[in-house]
């Protein structure tokens, strides 16, 4: 199985299509294909804060639904998917953007993303084991002894990471560095925490990279485990990358 795992993209379009372009994908019916039957995985959070987040839902369903793409929820993902479900939810932290975007389209548009974004959510697991268990996509991480397993706790890990439920002076919540006591034979790869550049402890690594902060999107080539990064077209916001090592 030949992957390449995208970091997340938070609506990061242009950005996107660079970095496949990179990764000699072609663009065909407004979807990347690659000559050799490569196909791409999103570590989640594909909307929210960036200008094109509806771009990216449709782009990640069309391809999941050619059996092209894997893709697992970020807790951005599980937020706007609750926000189609009617739930009280805070239109704050980037989802007043991609609600936004749903706003100015007609009812039957808006409707046909939501169809689209419900589908993939519904039709996804809260993390991939793929390549016979020697890989994972999980989008905040996951420890070693949650593989396999699926009910409330792991999925909380998945979307928010190791939070403690304290938050830091900017905001921002306090998470544990799970990766530092990870000691499984998988390769994690995640995304959730924005970093200068990919960062690898032991066997997991964290692609997000912060495109929608200014930073760069990249990808992991698996299983060739090699990074590749594109800059970001957006202001760069120093405080949102995380400075823990
Ligand atoms: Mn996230």
């Amino acid at each position: 199985m030949k992957l390449d795992i995208i970091g997340d993209t938070h609506g990061c379009y242009e950005e996107f299509k660079q970095l496949t372009e990179q990764l000699n994908y072609v663009w065909t019916d407004d979807i990347p294909v690659h000559p050799d039957g490569r196909k791409l995985a999103f570590v989640g959070d594909i909307t929210d804060r960036g200008p094109h987040s509806l771009k990216m839902i449709e782009i990640v369903w069309k391809l999941w639904k050619k059996q092209d793409a894997f893709y697992v929820p970020g807790n951005h993902c599980n937020k706007l998917y609750r926000y189609f479900l009617g739930r009280k939810v805070q239109i704050t932290h980037g989802l007043e953007t991609t609600v936004a975007e749903l706003k100015a389209l007609s009812f039957k548009k808006e409707n046909h993303v939501k169809k689209m974004f419900m589908e993939l959510y519904e039709s996804s697991p809260l993390y991939h084991i793929l390549d016979d268990g020697k890989l994972v996509i999980a989008h905040a991480g996951i420890r070693e002894d949650y593989i396999g397993k699926q009910n409330k706790s792991v999925e909380k890990f998945v979307l928010y990471g190791d939070i403690t439920g304290e938050f830091h002076d900017n905001g921002m919540p306090v998470r544990r560095d799970w990766a530092k006591h990870y000691k499984g034979k998988a390769l994690i790869v995640y995304g959730h925490t924005p970093v200068d550049k990919p960062r690898r402890v032991g066997n997991t690594i964290n692609i997000d990279t912060g495109a929608v902060f200014g930073g760069k999107l990249t990808a992991l080539r698996y299983p060739e485990n090699e990074t590749i990064s594109v800059p970001s077209s957006l202001p760069f916001i120093q405080e949102k990358f995380n400075k823990i090592d």
